[in-house]
Order: C-alpha cells, then sequence, then structure tokens
C-alpha cells in the first residue's frame, strides 16, 4: 500500500471500529473487539475490499497505533475514540503522569471554561502526556489552545483515569478547576 491508501483504510476502520459497526453489519463485544474475517468480509461486500495483509499493515505502520490486533490475530479493535453503544470497552485504570494536556480550539474555551472538558459524542475525554501532541489535537478545529490538567488533584478528589492501547489518557469529564490555560 502507498500512503494515500493506508490512510484511507484507516480512516475507514476507525470509521467502523469507532463509530459505526453496523455500516458493514460488524458486531463489536462490549470491549470494543471485532472478529477480523467478519470485518474483511463486511467490508468488502459494502465496496471496500482489503485483504489481511493490508490490515496489518495499517494496524503496523499507523502514526498513532490506533488499532490493536488481538495476540492470537483473530480480533481487532480500535484503542480509543469509540462513540458507538455497542461498546463499553474497559480500558486499564492507572495512576496518570501529574500534569497531563488537552488541545482545543479557541472558540470552545468560554464553553470549557463554564463546563469543564466534556467527551461530546465519545465516550471520555481524551488527554495527551505531551503538549505537543495535545496542541497537534487543538488544530484540527480551530486555533489551537493548550490546556493544561491537574490529574493529582482530580484524583485526591476520586477521579478514575484510564490508558488506552495506544497510550492515549482518558477520563470522564474534567472540571473547570482542574484545568488552566498555558
Ligand atoms: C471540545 C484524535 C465545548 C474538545 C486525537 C474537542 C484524540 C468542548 C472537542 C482523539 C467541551 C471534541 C480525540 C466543552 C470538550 N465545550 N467544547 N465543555 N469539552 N470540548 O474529536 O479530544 O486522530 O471528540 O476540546 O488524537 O479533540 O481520531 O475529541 O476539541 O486522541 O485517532 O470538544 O481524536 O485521534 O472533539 O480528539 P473530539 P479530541 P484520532
Amino acid at each position: 500500500l502507498n500512503q494515500k491508501q493506508r490512510d484511507t483504510l484507516s480512516k475507514f476502520l476507525s470509521y467502523v471500529l469507532r463509530h459505526a459497526p453496523e455500516s458493514i453489519e460488524l458486531s463489536l463485544d462490549r470491549d470494543g473487539w471485532a472478529d477480523v474475517d467478519a470485518l474483511i468480509h463486511g467490508a468488502g461486500r459494502q465496496g471496500h475490499a482489503f485483504d489481511l495483509h493490508a490490515l496489518r499493515e495499517v494496524v503496523e505502520t499507523n502514526d498513532k497505533r490506533r488499532f490493536t490486533l488481538s495476540d492470537d490475530g483473530r480480533r481487532i479493535r480500535a484503542a480509543q475514540g469509540h462513540s458507538s453503544s455497542q461498546v463499553e470497552v474497559r480500558h486499564v485504570a492507572k495512576a496518570p503522569p501529574a500534569l497531563l494536556y488537552h488541545g482545543t480550539a479557541s472558540r470552545f474555551l468560554a464553553s470549557i471554561e463554564a463546563q469543564g472538558l466534556i467527551p461530546g459524542s465519545r465516550h471520555h475525554v481524551h488527554l495527551s502526556e505531551d503538549p505537543q501532541t495535545a496542541l497537534a489535537v487543538g488544530k484540527r478545529y480551530g486555533q489551537p489552545v493548550l490546556l493544561t490538567v491537574d490529574t493529582q488533584a482530580m484524583c485526591a478528589a476520586g477521579a478514575v483515569f484510564y490508558q488506552a492501547d495506544n497510550g492515549v489518557w482518558l477520563v470522564d469529564q474534567v472540571p473547570p478547576v482542574y484545568l488552566s490555560r498555558q
């Protein structure tokens, strides 16, 4: 595959495995896993043909490690970012670093200052360990703004953080008091 073909397949897999498995009549289990053969066949039926070799190439070369293959290679899931109601992934609860970062767009700031960070259509708020990654995430929606999350204070108040298969940090919400603007 060339880079463009890899990107196209990665976007298709993100759509199906995070948001709309029913679009190819695929079922995911509660932890987001799909049967690899069923995925390939379902995609082929909807005009998105690819083979196991291409799938493995995308999983292995993906810049954000968006997809995880099971140890036996028979199942695949999106590491994070789900919105599908078929899924309620049991991510690994873990103590976070003292600070985490969230990149957003300046036009969302007033709302975030009022409500804190909320998951939107996804199942969690997504946080990054490094400011650069967070800023790149924020850039997708406009003028990027970097927010710092005081995870220690949140943990002291009982919040639980999770880390996805690909290292992205997840939390249910971040109240405004724990946010500061860089
Ligand atoms: C904003 C990418 C108004 C939030 C990235 C964000 C990530 C609020 C947007 C993953 C708000 C939601 C997720 C509030 C939050 N009022 N706006 N109270 N609270 N927001 O795409 O974090 O490339 O669902 O700041 O790397 O941007 O897809 O979340 O701007 O890991 O693999 O609402 O997507 O990964 O947007 O990105 P999203 P996100 P992939």
